[in-house]
């Protein structure tokens, strides 16, 4: 009995005594491990008469039981306060401005992206994305551009390997299959814009490979081509920062609309540099036009009912207009002295309220 007590206290001294996890560990080893002191103990209970047992087991049992509950707390203990030293030591100031760091900027790109989201948003649009990755069906036949149409071969498309049961899956030629999707998964009335990545096999001094545009949607019962102007007229005129621009549309074709129009914006090139919102000189600013009553169909919308337009624009030739970009390779270069010149502070987030551009 009294061994037992002065095993206890030796244990908790040392356990109290222990400065760090591996001297506790070695406390542990020693009471607990399988040659441990209480281990010891323990095995004695085997060899001990009913009566005695009855009486010891008990003691040693709960013996065991308070040094494992000390070791714990001891350990919790030690963790803390390595913890807190560790926080102590490590704290820096995060108000000091960064030293020779490179500094990153906001690529024109995701700039525009970001001011044409931060306008359609205030006129009632959310924003739909989908993947880079397409099948045929999205990108082509629901777009009434079915096999053999001749678009086909306009769009320069990138193809992937065949999968195993017969499709091809391709790099999408446009962000018109986000509209597809969202059109297949919600009923009007759809206000929607899919800004994003495109790809078409095209490389020179204004085509890249890949490049970006922004799509726009709406579907409700009676939606028509004013309803069109309308809204491109506010997006052209806030986003390049003028109190109204002039515009015009011109009969175009595309197959997944009908009518199609070409959208013209004025403009004045005479000083060198091109002014909008004055002028007399045009500026084809984007494609659109009705959604052709075959696409919605194929898209589940029930064109008896529901009519609506869509229209699309490059964002990197709007980036280009917009910030007096000369040429369109850099843009995909990552050099970095392209990037601090014509990139935007991070920190400077595009809002109707705040200022689309500073
Ligand atoms: C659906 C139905 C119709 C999207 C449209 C254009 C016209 C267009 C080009 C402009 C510049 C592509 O980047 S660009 O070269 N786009 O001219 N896009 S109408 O029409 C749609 C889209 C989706 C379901």
């Amino acid at each position: 009995m009294s061994d037992l007590n002065a095993l206890e206290t030796r244990l908790s001294e040392e356990i109290a005594n222990a400065r760090d996890e591996a001297a506790l560990e070695a406390v542990r080893v020693g009471a607990l491990g399988k040659k441990g002191a209480i281990s010891e103990l323990l095995k004695t209970l085997g060899s001990m008469s009913p009566d005695e047992r009855k009486a010891q087991g008990p003691l040693i049992n709960g013996l065991r039981d308070r040094v494992a509950n000390a070791l714990a707390a001891r350990k919790s203990e030690i963790e803390t306060a390595a913890l807190d030293n560790r926080l102590a030591s490590e704290r820096i100031d995060i108000t000091l401005p960064a030293q020779d760091v490179p500094r990153g900027t906001v690529h024109p790109v995701s700039q525009v992206q970001a001011e044409i989201t931060a306008i359609m948003a205030s006129l009632g649009f959310s924003v739909a994305e989908g993947p880079d990755i397409e099948s045929d069906d999205y990108n082509f036949t629901r777009l009434n551009i079915p096999a053999e149409h001749p678009a086909r071969q306009m769009h320069d498309t990138f193809y992937m390997k065949p999968q195993a049961d017969g499709s091809r899956p391709l790099l999408r030629t446009h962000t018109s299959p986000v509209q597809v999707r969202t059109m297949l998964a919600n009923k009007p009335p759809i206000r929607i814009i899919a800004p994003g990545r495109t790809y078409r096999c095209d490389s020179d001094a204004t085509h890249s490979p890949m490049f970006h545009q922004v799509e726009g949607l709406v579907i409700d019962e009676s939606t028509h081509l004013g309803h069109l102007k309308w809204v491109l007229e506010e997006l052209c005129s806030a986003f390049f920062e003028v109190p109204h621009v002039a515009m015009r549309l011109r009969p175009s074709y595309f197959p997944f609309t009908e009518p199609s129009v070409e959208v013209d914006i004025q403009c004045d090139r005479s000083g060198g540099k091109i002014k909008f919102g004055e002028g007399k000189d045009w500026l084809e600013i984007a494609g659109a036009g009705m959604v052709h009553p075959r696409v919605l169909e194929m898209c589940g919308i029930d064109p008896a009912r529901y009519q609506g337009f869509a229209f699309g624009m490059g964002l990197d030739r709007l980036a280009m207009l917009k910030y007096s970009i000369p040429d369109l390779r850099p843009f995909f270069e990552s050099d970095f002295r392209w990037l601090k010149h014509y990139g935007f502070a991070a920190f400077d987030i595009p809002s109707m309220e705040g200022g689309l551009s500073r």
